[in-house]
């Protein structure tokens, strides 16, 4: 005999974040996202200086949002304001089609100031691999959370912070990539509390 849940009480709830429950493990695609090695390598920096624009990278220790070290970048001629023309990079991010990620990271701007997030082939046509978005930072630390579907299966991902749009500085940290937990419903009945998982 099957034992049923009860008469429903409510409206289905959603439940965020669904971390705890089988299945939903995240785990981190992204290699010294806080820059807390002795060099900014893994990362990568790309500035389009045919076009005029100039920017330094470096390693600061004495303005961060977490550890011992952020990223500062100090963009001092922004060329065409295109903001990719001046980028920080981060390669060989692997993804799955149709899974979400939660992109994650702190940062702010000497001022109001936009940059732009976007996961792509990290080598020629730089396919979009379904994020691009663009983002407006503060004087102050501020916490960001994007999510995405991946539109391919690859492992070529890069995984870029384009900052080219204005001169100024930029500093960043605590940069993650996890698998976005499955969204899970909850609905309320007289003898429990059942769990609906939406599979995709
Ligand atoms: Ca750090």
């Amino acid at each position: 005999m099957v034992r049923r849940a009860g008469l429903r009480l409510g409206p289905a709830l959603r439940r965020c974040p669904a971390r705890g429950l089988a299945g939903t493990v995240a785990s981190d695609h992204v290699s010294d996202g806080g820059f807390e090695n002795a060099a900014l390598a893994p990362w990568t920096t790309w500035v389009n200086t045919d076009v005029g624009a100039a920017a330094t990278f470096q390693l600061e220790s004495s303005d961060v949002a977490d550890g011992q070290q952020a990223l500062r970048a100090d963009v001092s001629n922004a060329g065409q304001g295109v903001d990719w023309h001046i980028a920080v990079q981060h390669r060989d991010i692997s993804i799955v089609q149709g899974q979400s990620y939660d992109v994650m990271f702190m940062a702010k701007g000497s001022a109001s100031q936009p940059i732009s997030i976007g996961l792509q082939k990290q080598v020629a046509n730089w396919d979009n691999y379904g994020l691009w978005q663009q983002v407006t930072l503060t004087p102050q630390w501020t916490k960001v959370q994007l999510t995405f579907e991946a539109s391919v299966t690859a492992v070529d991902g890069e995984l870029g912070f384009s900052i080219g749009v204005v001169v100024g500085t930029v500093w960043l940290d605590g940069v993650q990539i996890t698998e976005h937990p499955a969204d899970v419903f909850t609905r309320a009945f007289t003898n429990g509390l059942a769990v609906l998982k939406r599979h995709a």
